[in-house]
């Protein structure tokens, strides 16, 4: 594979930025091509869900989903369920903004699609992606692939900054966890939050310990989202090896660099998601069961 010197996609200043504010938005990593490419396989796993009346291991239906009218929320595990968004994730440019902010070797320990469509799409209540799944170090990070332009009205990704140095807030209810924080008591200043937006083929890049969410989408415009959940190789899932599946799994998810078995451990705040959600399948079945929601149907850009 080619490689690209990682300074010259990551300057010092963003490098800074991300190591202050927890997270920063790179431009022009994904060619029109590649984002052509993307779009043909993304349009190709949307249409199977036309037959569909439940969701199924790939594929997260709206709320307001019919077979006559499809709508769909998300695509689970593109990185493994389809080639072309395997293929993307290697490519050498997001390999080097990757390296540049957590080392040369990593791995894919995630990945999703969430759709937010133009009108209906499902808002994100607040909550901390180190809050479902901490790892043993926290060099561990969200790409946010922008497959449409991500503007200020269409439900954009919100961050507070500096949150990834701060605790990791309670995303339980009722003694179970629901994958979302009580915004009330968690003493959040969200005036603060910031939104992250930018032209289709740029990526955002926030650290695990982010506080964030996003709005519902009651634009008129798509806001399509691929999600790569990234982590240091050394960094392991301490909710255990089931996690992973088997040693050739854990090979099969490096997208560059090396694996290894020897984690690397820091000492981070860590809260783990036990007892089980009630409701389980994605986060936002877990977030359906939240009381006190901040976005709740309005709209992103309050
Ligand atoms: O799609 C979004 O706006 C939020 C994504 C997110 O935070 C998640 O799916 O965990």
């Amino acid at each position: 594979m080619d490689t690209l010197n990682p300074a010259s996609v990551v300057s010092d200043a963003q490098l800074a930025e991300y190591r202050e504010k927890g997270f920063i938005v790179v431009e022009d990593i994904f060619s029109a091509d590649d984002l052509k490419q993307m779009d043909d396989a993304l349009n190709g796993l949307i249409a199977e869900a036309r037959d569909l009346t439940e969701h199924t291991n790939v594929i997260d239906l709206e709320p307001t989903h019919t077979p006559e009218r499809p709508r769909v929320r998300r695509i689970k595990e593109p990185f493994l369920n389809h080639p072309v968004f395997n293929e993307m994730a290697k490519r050498p440019k997001l390999v080097a903004a990757l390296t540049a902010l957590i080392g040369p070797n990593l791995r894919m320990h995630g990945s999703k699609i969430n759709l937010k469509s133009a009108e209906y799409g499902s808002p994100v209540e607040w909550h901390q992606d180190w809050a479902f799944y901490p790892h043993t170090n926290d060099d561990v990070l969200a790409v946010g692939v922008m497959l449409d332009d991500m503007t200020d009205d269409n439900g954009p990704l919100l961050c507070i900054p500096g949150s990834h140095t701060g605790p990791t807030y309670d995303h339980h209810q009722d003694g179970h966890f629901v994958g979302a924080i009580d915004p009330e008591s968690s003493g959040i200043d969200f005036s603060t939050a910031e939104k992250i937006t930018g032209k289709a083929g740029s990526c955002s890049f926030h650290h695990v310990r982010m506080m964030h969410g996003s709005g519902q989408n009651t634009s008129g415009k798509d806001r399509r989202l691929l999600l790569f959940q990234v982590a240091a190789a050394d960094a392991w899932d301490i909710r255990g090896m089931d996690r992973i599946g088997s040693w050739d799994q854990f090979k099969k998810t490096m997208i560059a660099g090396e694996p290894t078995n020897e984690p690397r451990v820091v000492v981070t705040p860590i809260r783990l998601p036990y007892p089980e959600p009630l409701k389980k399948g994605s986060i936002y079945e877990s977030q359906t069961l939240v009381k006190n929601k901040y976005f709740g149907s309005k709209p992103a850009a309050e």
